[in-house]
């Protein structure tokens, strides 16, 4: 890598810095949250709040459930959908100029959080948990029970770097579920995860692409096929998708355009209108509400890291690498206590399922084979 063009967007002083985490991260293997970022580049917020942004338009999540039809509670599914990618994969850009590091959540580390009920929606609930420190994985359930939609899944993430590029591939699903109004079935979606690149790293100015394909598989053989693309492929634009909903091969409807702009129906839309807008990622975001930090229990998330993300805030960066260590080696000492008593983690929230079979009996439906993949499932409720 050729040093002088390296970091432009870089604080001066820093610029060596992202020289040398570029080159570190060029030979590196492995999860990216194991790497030493410089601290310009670091969030203060854990990324086990990041299933939050499922939530952010709680009015789309509980009117899933109204779609007259599995055609129409399948475009609801994929308006949802695609609401969420705009906070998903470029908030955090849009206020901070790039994305950061978030910190890695310890093991058990939870994030509790609502969307309150407003014009009779229902209340929307988030519970998330770290289920693994290695690999890190991120298990959550988001419910809204007077709607009648569930989201459960997880996720972790798989890292490689190419070029200029890191590829983030994201592993794990998320299955949608419906009570389906005045009967007592259910009707299932399998949500798979895009891929991302993280571009702008030469320049020192990170910012997440959608790349490949995710799919949206329904237990009515309703199949959404989503195809992501960067500036100059399909339609010269950032951030932009194509998605088609069909069956067996027939396409239903067609929508393109960008997931963090305006999308509209190719042709026909849902309510027989040409050309329709499909999605406005202008639409203001709901952020999810959370306890006071000092009323929260001891291994929730902002209390986990109060003094890492002051630090990062106020820029004291001593204070926040003194306080992560600590938090570090007390972990290290848990897992070797738990180990030397034969009393392994216990998880809080979810309990964990080797094979998936939702998540099998789905997943074959769009890949033509059986697929398997372990899962987590939320615990019921001890009242
Ligand atoms: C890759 C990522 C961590 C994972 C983040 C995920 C995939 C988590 C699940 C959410 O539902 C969606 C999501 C959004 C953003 C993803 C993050 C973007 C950057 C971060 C890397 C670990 C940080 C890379 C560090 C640096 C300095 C190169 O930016």
């Amino acid at each position: 890598m050729g040093e002088e063009e390296v970091g432009g967007a870089v604080p001066k002083e820093q610029r060596q810095g992202w020289g040398q985490f570029l080159k570190s991260i060029a030979s590196f293997s492995g999860d990216l949250s194991s790497l030493t970022a410089p601290s310009f580049i670091l969030s203060p917020v854990s990324l086990v709040e990041f299933p939050a942004y499922w939530g952010e338009h709680p009015d789309e999540f509980a009117k899933i459930s109204t779609g007259k039809d599995e055609v129409e509670r399948m475009n609801l599914v994929l308006k949802w959908f695609i609401s969420t990618l705009k906070g998903q994969f470029t908030a955090r850009n849009i206020s901070s100029g790039s994305e950061k590091k978030p910190l890695n959540p310890i093991l058990g580390e939870i994030f509790l959080g609502k969307w309150p009920d407003q014009n009779g929606r229902g209340e929307t609930v988030l519970t998330a948990e770290q289920v693994s420190h290695h690999p890190p994985i991120t298990a959550y359930h988001i419910e809204n029970k007077k709607a009648g939609v569930t989201l459960e899944g997880h996720n972790a993430q798989k890292t490689s770097f190419s070029g200029r590029t890191i590829q983030v591939k994201q592993v794990g699903h998320a299955i949608l579920r419906i009570k389906l109004p005045s009967s007592d079935k259910e009707e299932l979606y399998l949500i798979t995860l895009p891929n991302l690149l993280i571009e702008g790293l030469w320049y020192g100015s990170p910012y997440v692409e959608l790349t490949s394909s995710s799919y949206i598989q329904s237990t009515t053989g309703l199949l959404t096929t989503l195809n992501y693309a960067g500036k100059g492929y399909f339609s010269g634009k950032a951030h932009s998708f194509k998605a088609t909903i069909g069956a067996g091969g027939n396409t239903l409807y067609s929508i393109e355009g960008e997931w963090a702009g305006v999308s509209k129906y190719k042709g026909k839309s849902i309510s027989g209108g040409s050309n329709d807008v499909f999605w406005d990622a202008s639409t203001e975001r709901e952020e999810v509400s959370v306890e006071d930090v000092e009323k929260q229990g001891d291994m929730e998330s902002r209390k986990v890291w109060k003094t890492v993300a002051n630090g990062i805030r106020t820029g004291d960066f001593d204070t926040a690498s003194k306080d992560k260590a600590r938090i570090e080696n007390a972990q290290r000492q848990k897992r070797k206590d738990e180990a030397a008593a034969n009393t392994p983690h216990q998880l809080e929230h979810f309990v964990h399922i080797e094979n998936d079979q939702e998540y099998s009996q789905l997943a074959s439906m769009f890949k033509g084979q059986p697929a398997t993949e372990d899962g987590y499932r939320k615990k019921p409720r001890v009242h």
